[in-house]
C-alpha cells in the first residue's frame, strides 16, 4: 500500500525484514541503554555486523545511553543503507506515562536526523509494538500520522518513507491507520 504526496513524495507500507530493504537510513527500535537486544534490534546488529555496536559503545562512552523518545546515529555496516538511526521507543505502561508523545518523538526525531543529513529515503519498523508492548492500533496511528505530517511539508528533503512491517497483522494495522487519514473517495 502507498500514499502519494505533492512533489512525488511517497509513503510505502510493505511487509518484510527491514534489514533487506535498501534505504539511506534504516531506523532501529532500540533501547535507551543502546546495548542491543532481540526483535528488530537483534536483526539489525546481526545483518549489519560488529561495527554498529562498536559505534554505539563510543556513543555510550560519550553521552551515556539515548533518552527515550530520541535517537542516535551510527553507520550501517553491511546493511543496504548509509546510516542506522537507533530510536529508543517507550515501554508501554498503560498510556498515562507520556508514551504517545514519546513514540511520536521517535519518528519526528529520526525524520529530523534525515533532514540534517540531506537523506532521501528512510525506513521504519513498528517501534515499541513488540517487546515494549505498545497497543498496535494506537502505535500505528501515531506512526502514520507523525510521518505523514512531516512528509507533506513543502520544505522536506525526504522523498520516500518506507514502513517495513514484519507480519501481516502489523501491516494491516498500519494500512487501517493510513486509510483513516485518506479522503474517503479517491
Ligand atoms: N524487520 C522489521 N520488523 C521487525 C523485524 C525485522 N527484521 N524483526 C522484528 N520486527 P521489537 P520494541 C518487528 O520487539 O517493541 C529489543 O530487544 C516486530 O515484529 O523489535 O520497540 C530492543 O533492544 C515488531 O512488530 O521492538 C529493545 O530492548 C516491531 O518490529 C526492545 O526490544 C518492534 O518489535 C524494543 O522493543
Amino acid at each position: 500500500m502507498e500514499k502519494q504526496f505533492s512533489g512525488g513524495k511517497i509513503l510505502w507500507l510493505v511487509t518484510g525484514d527491514i534489514t533487506r530493504v535498501p534505504a539511506d537510513a534504516i531506523v532501529n527500535a532500540a533501547n535507551a541503554a543502546l546495548r542491543g537486544g532481540g526483535g528488530v534490534d537483534g536483526a539489525i546488529h546481526r545483518a549489519g555486523g560488529p561495527v554498529i555496536m562498536q559505534e554505539l559503545d563510543q556513543i555510550r562512552a560519550a553521552q551515556g545511553g539515548c533518552p527515550t523518545g530520541s535517537a542516535v546515529v551510527t553507520s550501517a555496516g553491511a546493511l543496504p543503507a548509509r546510516f542506522v538511526f537507533h530510536a529508543a521507543g517507550p515501554i508501554y505502561r498503560g498510556g498515562g506515562q507520556g508514551e504517545a508523545a514519546l513514540l511520536a518523538s521517535c519518528y519526528s526525531t529520526c525524520l529530523r536526523l534525515a533532514e540534517e543529513r540531506d537523506l532521501r529515503v528512510v525506513s521504519f519498523p513498528s517501534i515499541s509494538t513488540g517487546a515494549y508492548g505498545y497497543p498496535l492500533e494506537e502505535a500505528a496511528a501515531i506512526a502514520v500520522d507523525t510521518v505523514c505530517r512531516h512528509i507533506e511539508r513543502d520544505q522536506t528533503r525526504v522523498r520516500e518513507v518506507i514502513f517495513v512491517l514484519f507480519d501481516q497483522g502489523t501491516h494491516d494495522a498500519y494500512a487501517r491507520a493510513l486509510q483513516r487519514l485518506q479522503p474517503a473517495v479517491e
